[in-house]
């Protein structure tokens, strides 16, 4: 199998995030996108209003930036591209051309991505996994895809979408999360998994053995004893 440098496949599709401590957060009754930022108003879109849009199916691999790939997924949802032709581009704000787009979630994980890096036909608004509608682990309701950048970029659980014009500078993380030490990982501003781009300044070969270890060691054993405590009550 031919995987991107420095990944290894793991034969399940793990639960992975800054989250693993906390439960998969609750869906509300009618599911929205607050779309934000360089719009003439802000508006929500609801989630079932996306069934109204073409569709498109998508066979890809899952690369987290921690090493881990999950192998041969089969996705189903609207084509971002799709989704920002018919829905974001009519309300854009005039004379202010986007150039990034912040994604944000029901458990408060934010993510920054360039709109280039979204036009792909493998880059998903996902409603399904492997035949089935996204489950609490994989980002209930609606999550974004984006196969080709780390995983860190395919925001699970989307509840909104801000259009900027330059690069927001965001924190990924709430505050709980960002003083375990993390904050020191700078992701890239691509994140594109076949050029190896890990993180913002440093490069992949000297970060690579930090994030299997720090990250994704800390990141399971939040997960652990999470779990342990919950088991006591
Ligand atoms: N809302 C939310 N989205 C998130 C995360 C998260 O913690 N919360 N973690 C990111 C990371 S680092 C990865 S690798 C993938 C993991 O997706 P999975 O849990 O479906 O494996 O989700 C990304 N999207
Ligand atoms: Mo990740």
């Amino acid at each position: 199998m031919h995987l991107p440098p420095g990944q290894h496949a793991i034969q399940r599709f793990p639960r992975f995030g800054a989250h693993l401590s906390d439960p998969p957060p609750a869906v509300p009754d009618a599911p929205g996108i607050a779309i934000s930022g360089a719009v003439s108003a802000p508006v929500t879109v609801s989630v079932a209003s996306l069934a109204s849009l073409p569709r498109r199916e998508v066979h890809a691999d899952f690369h987290c930036v921690s090493g881990w790939t999950a192998t041969g997924l089969d996705w189903e949802g609207v084509p971002f591209a799709t989704f920002f032709a018919e829905v974001l581009e009519p309300i854009l704000a005039p004379g202010s051309p986007v150039t990034h787009l912040v994604f944000g979630s029901l458990d408060g994980y934010r993510s920054v991505t360039r709109l280039e890096d979204l036009l792909g036909d493998n880059v998903l608004l996902a409603e399904r996994l492997n035949g089935d509608p996204l489950d609490g682990k994989h980002g209930a309701p609606l999550r974004l895809l984006s196969p080709d950048q780390y995983g860190f970029m395919s925001v699970k659980h989307l509840n909104a979408i801000e259009l900027h014009t330059s690069e927001p500078s965001i924190t990924y993380h709430p505050a709980w999360y960002r003083n375990l030490g993390l904050q020191l990982v700078k992701p890239h501003e691509r994140a594109r998994v076949w050029e190896e781009e890990r993180h913002r300044f440093l490069p992949a070969w000297l970060v690579r053995p930090v994030y299997v270890n720090a990250v994704a060691r800390n990141v399971r054993g939040r997960a652990q004893r999470a779990a342990r405590s919950r088991d006591r009550v």
